[in-house]
């Protein structure tokens, strides 16, 4: 078949809804932009570690440290089944790493605000998980076999943490003022950047034109970013928490809430490096990396071990 018959092809099985496996024949753009978008994702899950990890040795009971640390390791473990799907592009982990140590790579913007008190674990919880779930349900029917399957776990999981945040809000807005006030600092601070986490407005996404045609994403980043507002607003009420939003109304017309202008200028300056805490993420990242060498190192190590005591078993059968 010539490139023109793939290509005809390739777009026949997206259109019937078909999965696309990594040995199927697949345009080299579509590849390039599962590796930037799963690659993404994973750098995200894995640098979404480090805001909560701050709060392990702080959680205020040891129920609430149980739960904390259990999220924390689902995050881990999310990152781990993403790199997986990538390298089943053609890409090796230890580029992709490299890519996010140098800096070069992209993770969540959301990931480059401070955690200031305990509630900011129940904003995190509530509004970021909250978000990440609405983005990901989609990608559970993404046109990409290993990312669709990949996202069916880590949606279920996302789904547990979510419940955690908003219950460890609610606690504080049952509780006394300071912990009320509490809780509503974390949403005035967690608000604006979870509504950035699902990128630029549709008419500046750069991606999502090619990504929607290809299956690769549903839904379109605005669309996501209302469905998050329309979900979050009622649940906003339950707490007894306000939205830093002053232009937010519901529009009788659309059964919309109508939200107010992102301040773009912010987003663009956390993604290109410069938020809050894109340095400090950074660096703890990298000496992560570099404390568990050791680790690594023992890992292969016992690889090799095995793998030579496997063909001596063979040689002597
Ligand atoms: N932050 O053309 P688009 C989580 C970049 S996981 C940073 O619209 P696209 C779990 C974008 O990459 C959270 N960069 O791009 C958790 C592109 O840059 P490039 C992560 C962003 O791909 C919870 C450029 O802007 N989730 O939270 C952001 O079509 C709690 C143009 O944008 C995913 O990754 C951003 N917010 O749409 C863990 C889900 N937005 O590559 C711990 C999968 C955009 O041209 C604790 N990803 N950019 O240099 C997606 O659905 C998409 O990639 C979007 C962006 C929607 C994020």
């Amino acid at each position: 078949m010539n490139i023109v018959d793939l290509e005809h092809e390739f777009m026949k099985r997206i259109k019937a809804d078909q999965k696309i496996e990594p040995k199927d024949w697949m345009p080299e753009k579509y590849r390039q932009t599962l590796i930037r978008q799963i690659a993404q994702h994973a750098h995200s899950e894995i640098v979404g570690m480090l805001p909560e990890a701050n709060y392990i040795s702080r959680a205020p009971t040891l129920r609430r440290k149980a739960a904390l640390l259990a999220k924390i390791q689902d995050e881990a473990g999310h990152g781990l089944y993403l790199y997986c799907a990538a390298e089943t592009l053609g890409v090796d982990r230890d580029t992709l790493l490299d890519e996010l140590h140098s800096g070069k790579a992209k993770y969540s913007s959301i990931f480059n605000y401070p955690t200031l008190t305990w509630a900011d674990m129940g904003a995190i919880g509530w509004l970021v998980d909250g978000a990440a779930i609405l983005n990901q349900v989609p990608l559970c029917k993404c046109s990409f076999g290993p990312y669709a399957r990949a996202m069916v776990r880590v949606c279920k999981e996302e789904s547990f943490h979510q419940r955690q945040g908003y219950e460890i809000l609610l606690t504080l807005c049952n509780g006394s003022e300071e912990q009320k006030k509490m809780a509503q600092d974390a949403v005035n601070r967690w608000w604006w950047p979870s509504m950035m986490m699902f990128g630029p407005s549709d008419e500046n996404s750069k991606h999502s034109a090619y990504s929607m045609e290809t299956g690769i994403k549903k839904f379109s980043n605005d669309e996501l970013r209302q469905r998050f507002v329309d979900q979050t607003k009622p649940q906003a009420d339950i707490l007894g928490v306000t939205l830093p939003d002053k232009d937010l109304k519901f529009d009788e017309s659309s059964g919309h809430w109508k939200y107010g202008e992102i301040d773009w200028e912010e987003f663009n300056n956390v993604i290109q490096g410069n938020g809050p805490c894109n340095k400090i993420r950074l660096k703890h990242r990298r000496e992560a990396w570099e404390k568990g060498a050791w680790v690594r190192d023992a890992a292969s190590a016992y690889a090799a071990k095995k793998a030579l005591k496997n063909s001596e078993s063979k040689q002597v059968a």
